[in-house]
């Protein structure tokens, strides 16, 4: 005799191999009623010898008993399906036949009113209500028999376990179980975080939670419902149109889509799955058309049915929103910034409404989660407007021609062969040649001769475009050679313009170093960073000369003293380069490493820029004033006033208050002068501001009375 501790061992293997064959293999092996037996066989077991339970039975399953397989369920009235549409002239033609279909029997009207729905990416289900209680609920199956899922889509909140304010004797409501989108992502973030399988899409999402055996399971899944039609019913007086009908179940508290219409004609129609359409991305859920449907219910029957599908309605679908292609290769593109981006390019293929040949792949790491390899079938999708994106790899496919190979990251910059850099914690790899990157080129021309760097007033974006394509400047250094002729010679340039840019240009030429880094566009290296490093550097050479390992090893060293000065109460010692830490050391290395860098830094350097050091105060002549600039001023631009200013001790400010000491004024003055009238303060120009500054010119005491 197996004694009762060897019969429940054996109970739970049996039912664990069953379970896998169910649920895995998808190919049970015994009858439920035998599983369901044996289940009920150790419950009975367990239950009166307790200490034979153990915790991975099959009966210690969240929700207690699992209902066992379905049951089936034949549908009294059946679950029709729909003929499919895919293009206008296939709904223009379904609509011609109705027509004809209606005037033959003198049935037709001059405009033919359809009703037009969403055709939701779920799993289609009925629900037997009886006197307004759910009482059953199944499957489609083939349309003729389902399976009951009833213990299920009782956990389902959005299908109500009574109707609202009828109750008829019979009524069979037909409809679609789905998850929105939102609640998919959270489930497949659960399953991740729990290390079990993830749901490849919301409906097969759906459709595997609507098929647990356990209603717990279930329970725990977001499902939805969206009523649709009706089957069975008795003793009840239903709408005589479909869309009274939906409106009807909406009454009687059921889900009904709120995207639907009535459409005069299939002009209408077509109108309605255009705008549905291009709204698809937008809504919370899948669809995957939309389905036309004559609204006079009465007429259904007269226009009749083929097969299992009715002809009065017709699914107009989407494109497609995936698809399987090959492939070919990966290739590298150069952003404005360095960046070096993956793109994967595909045999051709028509997905979302649109051939798709290219895709991009973000990154290495992206490449790498998906395990592509050149040469995969892959799965490409393209929802709505959102760029083509490669799902997966079909690894099962591999193993026929064409051979398979790895994808590596390029060494060097595909576009001007300088070296590229992944920074620790950052996805991208960047071209390190800022400066001279082909790629770059015009972001790094702008960043060089914005205001707050080199500040080459009348080099804007559209002049960069220029010189660029005409293959006038390639690196800021060629901005020093160029001269009036050339400039005025190119389109929508004038002599006056070309000789103020050449103005500007040679102005640009004493900078101040802090100024000068900034405007190299070296990476994490701001406005701020620049400043700190022009406080210890005067010039490229001594920066690049800088033992960065003997800089910071003795930062660490003055660090732990300042501590420990601070521990004693004493002022702490200045910290060289406070605030620099390794990320943007490693940054000014490989920067100034390129040699293609350090070759513009030479051109700059023969093209005779030279760094005037700002961090020194050069008098303290305007010390405690506060100035604002406006207008053009004869010889200084705007930034280089602010700077003498600054230099000088002096504050500036954006706009005019009473606080205002003097409004430093140019040429086209506009509002900042107005203001300054009207508050009286001080209005000088830019030689005053000069004489100020070096200690002449006018005292304060010479401003012009304030009015009160
Ligand atoms: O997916 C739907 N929204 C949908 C499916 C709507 C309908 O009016 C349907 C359906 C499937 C069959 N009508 C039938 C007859």
């Amino acid at each position: 005799m197996e004694s009762a501790h060897q019969r429940a061992e054996t109970l739970r293997a049996l039912l664990a191999r069953y379970d896998y064959e169910y649920y895995v293999l998808d190919a049970p092996s015994v009858p439920d009623a035998e599983y369901d037996r044996l289940f009920r066989e150790l419950d009975a077991l367990e239950r009166a010898e307790p200490a034979l339970a153990s915790p991975d039975s099959p009966t210690r399953r969240v929700g207690g008993a699992p209902s066992g397989a379905f049951a089936q369920v034949r549908h009294p009235v059946p679950m029709l399906s729909l003929s499919n549409a895919f293009d206008d002239d296939e709904v223009l033609a379904v609509a011609r036949r109705v027509r004809e279909r209606l005037v033959e029997d003198g049935l037709a009207q001059i405009e033919l009113r359809y009703c037009a729905e969403l055709k939701y990416d779920g799993v289609a289900v009925s629900l037997r209500y009886e006197r307004g209680a759910f009482v059953r609920g199944a499957t489609r199956g083939d349309g003729a028999t389902g399976e009951d899922v009833t213990a299920n889509l009782r956990t389902v909140r959005a299908i109500p376990l009574r109707l609202r304010g009828v109750e008829p004797e019979v009524l069979e409501v037909r409809g679609e179980v789905l998850m929105f989108r939102r609640d998919f992502e959270r489930l497949n973030e659960r399953q991740r975080a729990a290390g079990e399988k993830e749901f490849v899409n919301p409906r097969n999402a759906a459709a595997g939670s609507l098929r647990q055996l356990d209603p717990a399971l279930t329970a725990a899944r977001p499902l939805r419902f969206f009523a649709y039609g009706v089957g069975a019913a008795a003793a009840t007086a239903l709408p005589a149109t479909h869309s009274g009908l939906l409106d009807w179940l909406a009454g009687a508290g059921l889900p009904v889509g709120p995207e639907r219409t009535v459409a005069n004609g299939p002009q209408e129609l077509l109108a309605f799955y255009r705008r549905m359409q291009a709204r698809r991305a937008q809504l919370a859920y899948d669809i995957d058309g939309v389905v036309y449907k004559v609204d006079r219910r009465d007429w259904h029957d007269a226009i009749g049915f083929v097969a299992r599908a009715p002809r009065f309605a017709i699914a107009h679908k989407f494109p497609a929103e995936e698809a399987l292609t090959e492939l070919l290769d990966i290739e590298i593109q150069v952003g404005r910034t360095g960046k070096l981006t993956p793109v994967a390019r595909l045999r051709p293929v028509f997905v979302g409404g649109v051939t798709v040949a290219s895709a991009t792949l973000h990154n290495e790491d992206e490449i790498a989660r998906k395990g592509l390899l050149i040469g995969d079938t892959v799965v490409v999708r393209r929802a709505g407007d959102v760029i083509p994106e490669i799902v997966r790899a079909l690894p099962e496919r591999r193993g026929e021609p064409p051979p398979r190979r790895a994808f590596a990251m390029p060494s060097a910059c595909p576009v001007c062969g300088s070296a590229v850099a992944r920074e620790d914690g950052e996805a991208d790899w960047r071209c390190v040649g800022g400066l001279y990157c082909a790629a770059q080129r015009k972001q790094a021309l702008l960043h060089f001769a914005q205001r707050r760097a080199m500040d080459i007033d009348g080099l804007g974006e559209k002049l960069v475009d220029q010189l660029v394509d005409e293959g006038l400047v390639r690196t800021p250094a060629d901005l020093y050679r160029l001269d009036v002729a050339t400039l005025a010679a190119l389109e929508r340039m004038g002599g006056k313009s070309a000789a103020n840019l050449v103005e500007a240009i040679g102005r640009s030429k004493r900078a101040s170093f802090a100024r000068f880094l900034f405007a190299l566009g070296i990476r994490h290296v701001g406005e701020e960073v620049a400043r700190v490093l022009a406080q210890r550097y005067r010039d490229p050479e001594s920066l690049m000369a800088e033992d960065w390992d003997a800089l910071a090893a003795s930062k660490a060293a003055l660090q732990k003293e300042n501590a420990q000065r601070r521990a004693r109460g004493e002022a702490p010692r200045p910290v060289p380069l406070e605030g620099i830490g390794p990320e943007i050391v490693a940054s000014l290395r490989r920067f100034f490493g390129e040699p293609h860098n350090r070759e513009v830094l030479a051109a700059l350097r023969a093209a005779g820029i030279e760094w005037v050091r700002d961090d020194e105060p050069a008098g303290a002549a305007l010390a405690g004033r506060t100035f604002v600039v406006t207008g053009t001023l004869p010889t200084m631009s705007r930034e280089q006033a602010h700077e003498l200013i600054r230099r000088h001790g002096g504050d500036v400010a954006g706009s005019v208050s009473r606080r205002t000491d003097f409004v430093v004024a140019g040429e086209a003055a506009g509002s900042k002068l107005e203001r300054a009238r009207e508050l009286g303060v001080a209005v000088i120009d830019e030689s005053a501001l000069i004489g100020l500054a070096q200690g002449g010119g006018p005292a304060r005491d010479t401003r012009t009375e304030k009015e009160s």
